[in-house]
């Protein structure tokens, strides 16, 4: 594994630009994960009302999430697919008042345009969409429409059929060129390459060897030309490598997250902020104490 670290690979881009601000890349970011779903893998179900998921929102901004995602259909393997109504009704009264309430940027984690688009009119920032623009014809030109920021994840299939899909010859090479797909179908709706983050979809139509493959290879998806975000956290890898259960699954989670950061990685999807935070803010250190 190459983990000379970024200054040998092509350089991403230093910001990202958002519906409204620019935000720094040259460290690692965190998004911090709110699920508003009755069965995600990991957290469904803990957040029924709204004080609850704005004092989790708190917490994760106390931890010093930079930007907080916001999720209202579960996209594990075999996961129930949500109708765009019933996504909506569980994200947006909590959106329309924590992008009132509280100073972060928003994320809106759909595969639906209306879901985005609605979320975008509440002051969303950005559109995490993870199917790559795949799913829904209409969601490149409302992102496009909104001048939103995007992250554009590789996932093949859905999440009921992705673990179908999962053959892969050289595993990195097919995610980067089935990712070059939707960057070009990005461009095409006039989705400005400044707002764009790609993600190799840790997890999404992956065997746990996949997994570990693309995030020791992850530094290879900067020849894309866009910064680089990672989601690996508490996934089943972690616990099939290790045995180790989904609520007890941080050190592997830290692990994923510096190795993708020495491959260039910059935005870091997590559920645990603060301690992948002062994980990453040591292997920066070291970054830079040997340059
Ligand atoms: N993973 C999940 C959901 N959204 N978005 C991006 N960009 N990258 C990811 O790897 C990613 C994602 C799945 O994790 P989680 O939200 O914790 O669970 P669930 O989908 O069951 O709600």
């Amino acid at each position: 594994m190459d983990t000379s670290g970024p200054p040998s690979r092509p350089r991403a881009a230093g910001s990202w630009t958002l519906r409204t601000r620019t935000m720094g890349l040259e460290g690692p970011v965190t998004m911090g994960i709110l699920n508003l779903t009755p069965d995600s893998f990991s957290d469904g179900g803990r957040l029924a009302s709204m004080a609850d998921a704005l004092d989790q929102a708190r917490m994760l901004m106390d931890q010093g999430a930079d930007i907080l995602d916001v999720g209202g259909e579960s996209t594990r393997p075999g996961a129930t697919p949500v109708p765009p109504e019933e996504e909506m009704a569980r994200v947006l009264p909590f959106l329309r008042q924590a992008t009132r309430d509280l100073p972060v940027p928003f994320s809106i984690d759909t595969r639906h345009a209306d879901v985005a688009e609605a979320a975008l009119e509440v002051g969303v920032e950005i559109v995490n969409d993870v199917s790559g623009l795949k799913q829904d014809e209409a969601m490149a030109e409302v992102v496009a429409r909104h001048g939103a920021g995007l992250v554009l994840s590789h996932m093949r299939g859905t999440p009921a059929t992705m673990m179908e899909q999962a053959e892969y010859g050289d595993v990195v090479q097919e995610v980067m060129a089935e990712l070059e797909v939707s960057l070009e179908r990005a461009r095409g709706a006039g989705i400005s390459p400044d707002r764009i983050v790609v993600d190799p979809g840790i997890g999404f139509a992956k065997t746990g060897v996949q997994n570990l493959t693309l995030l020791a290879g992850l530094g290879v998806l900067l020849e894309l030309g866009h910064p680089l975000l990672v989601g690996p956290s508490r996934k089943r890898f972690i616990g099939a490598l290790t045995g180790a259960t989904v609520e007890d699954r941080l050190g592997g989670t830290i692990a994923a997250c510096v190795v993708a950061y020495l491959q260039g990685a910059r935005v870091f999807r997590v559920h645990d902020v603060g301690h992948v935070k002062q994980a990453l803010r040591v292997a920066r250190a070291m970054v830079e104490a040997a340059e």
